[in-house]
Formats: C-alpha cells, structure tokens, sequence
C-alpha cells in the first residue's frame, strides 16, 4: 500500500504550456493536481495564443528563465513527480532535459506533446529530435497518444498490435515505460509496455460522446504523475489515471464555441 502523507503535501511539479483556455497545459494541470489532492507547481515553457477554437501560435519562454525558475523550485521543494508536456523549441527541450537529469527525478512522466489537436505544430523539428534523444531515456515513464506514436516511430499506429510494435521500438530508443493511450480508437483502449517484460497490459475504456475533450493527454499525464507521487505502482496509477480521464469527459459541460475543456474537476466538486 502507498504510504500515507498529509493530505496537500506531495508535489507534483508541472512542466508544459500556457493554454489560455486552461483545457490543455499547466492552468489544466494545476486542476488535475489539486484533484489528486496534491500541491501543483509549474514552469511554462510556451505561451499559446488560443482558446476552445484552436491554437493561433505560440512563443517559448526564454530556455534561461526556464533553468532558473526549475532550479529555484527544486531548491526549494521536495518535488515527487514531474509531468513533462509542450516543450515548443530544441533549447527549451535541452533546458528541461538537462535539468531532469541534475535532479535524478524518479516519476518522471513524460508526455510527448507534438501537435494540438487543432493540427498546429507545438514543437520544432529539433526539438522533437531533442525530446527522443535527451528525454526519453530520462522518462520512468512516456505516454504517447497513437498520432505521436506514429510520429515518434515512424510505423503505423491504428490498432492494439500497431500500438504494441511501437511501444517496442520506443523502448528499443531508450524509453524504459511506454504508454501508448488509444482514447479515439473505437472501443478506446490504452496499452502499457513495461521495461524488462515483453508483455502488454490493456486498459480498455467505453466510447464517450461529446465536443469536450480538449486537454484528455494533458489528464491523463498529469493524473498518471500524481499517482505515481501518491505510491501507486505503474498498472494502478495508469488504471487510476484512466479512470479520472474518463470521469473527467463523460462529466464536461459545453464551453466556449470550439472543441470544449474536460471537467477537471468533476471527480472534487459536488455539490
Ligand atoms: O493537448 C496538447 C497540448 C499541450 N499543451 C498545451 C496545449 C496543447 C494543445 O492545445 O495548448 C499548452
């Protein structure tokens, strides 16, 4: 069983973009992690300019702001899991690996995010090729969606045998955990493949219906690395982050004119 810590006290350190609509990056993220009961601090690597209706562009924070902040949190905080999200640029990639690797970080959760799912680029050609060789062999963990997947392999990703053929050949890259997440397969089904084993665990989910399903890999990364924070070993917080997702979609309410936010807080708030 996890041990028990006061309620607030595990920190979970968010490092991803600013989604001014808070569906997507550490506005979201700071939901997910105070849903969990757990204490969210953030670095913003890239401001995005958008909102339910997709995203215009983005800037990168500058990557020596970036080191600085990172570094005066974990000075100052016990950190018990990150979340790795949008990275934008190869220096911002670079600065986030080079300070993981400082801290030796155990749950490291790396979500390799690509594209929005508008289809604007959220990161550079380089940085993609930063993200694989510097951070994914840093990750306990990395949870691509089957579009990355596909983008980080270069295989086909459409079914559960394409899916465990690339999570294969992202460990053959370096990544030790992969969690390849098939949320808009149909039935939806997340497959985990775990360093040392060549056998798969399938998580298998029911179709939701609806617009609102902006920020699910954000979630389900997140919640992934707040379990992990709580003591839960990998199948348990990938079942647990499966389950807020899930929660989290089928409780959403229509907001703005686009491809509304996930109810992050749906699982906390009932009255
Ligand atoms: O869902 C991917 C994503 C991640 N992070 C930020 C985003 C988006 C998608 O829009 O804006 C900041």
């Amino acid at each position: 069983m996890p041990s028990k810590q006061a309620e607030g006290s595990v920190i979970v350190l968010s490092v991803a973009g600013y989604d001014p609509s808070s569906g997507a990056g550490v506005t979201a993220d700071i939901k997910t992690i105070a849903a969990h009961g757990c204490y969210a601090i953030t670095c913003i690597t890239a401001l995005t300019v958008q909102s339910t209706q997709g995203v215009k562009r983005f800037e990168t924070v500058d990557p020596r702001v970036i080191t600085e902040s990172l570094e005066e949190l974990a000075a100052d905080f016990s950190i018990s899991a990150v979340r790795i999200g949008m990275l934008g640029a190869s220096e911002v990639a670079r600065a986030v690996a080079a300070f993981v690797r400082r801290h030796e970080f155990v749950n490291v959760v790396l979500d390799p995010v690509l594209k929005s799912s508008s289809g604007t680029d959220l990161i550079s050609r380089d940085g993609v090729q930063i993200l694989k060789e510097k951070l994914l062999p840093l990750a306990l963990v990395v949870t691509p969606n089957t579009d990355e997947a596909s983008a980080l392999t270069g295989l086909p990703v459409t079914n559960v045998e394409q899916m465990q053929t690339a999570a294969l050949q992202l460990r053959r890259l370096g990544a030790r955990n992969v969690i390849v997440t098939g949320g808009h397969l149909d039935p939806p089904v997340d497959l985990l493949s775990m360093a040392n084993t060549p056998e798969i665990k399938l998580f298998k989910g029911k179709k939701i219906s609806g617009r609102s399903t902006h920020g699910t890999g954000c979630a389900f990364a997140t919640s992934l690395a707040c379990n992990l924070a709580l003591g839960h070993s990998l199948p348990n917080a990938t079942k647990a982050a499966k389950k807020y997702v899930t929660t989290a979609l089928r409780r959403a309410v229509p907001l703005g004119k686009g491809r509304g936010p996930i109810n992050h807080m749906a699982a906390v708030v009932t009255f």
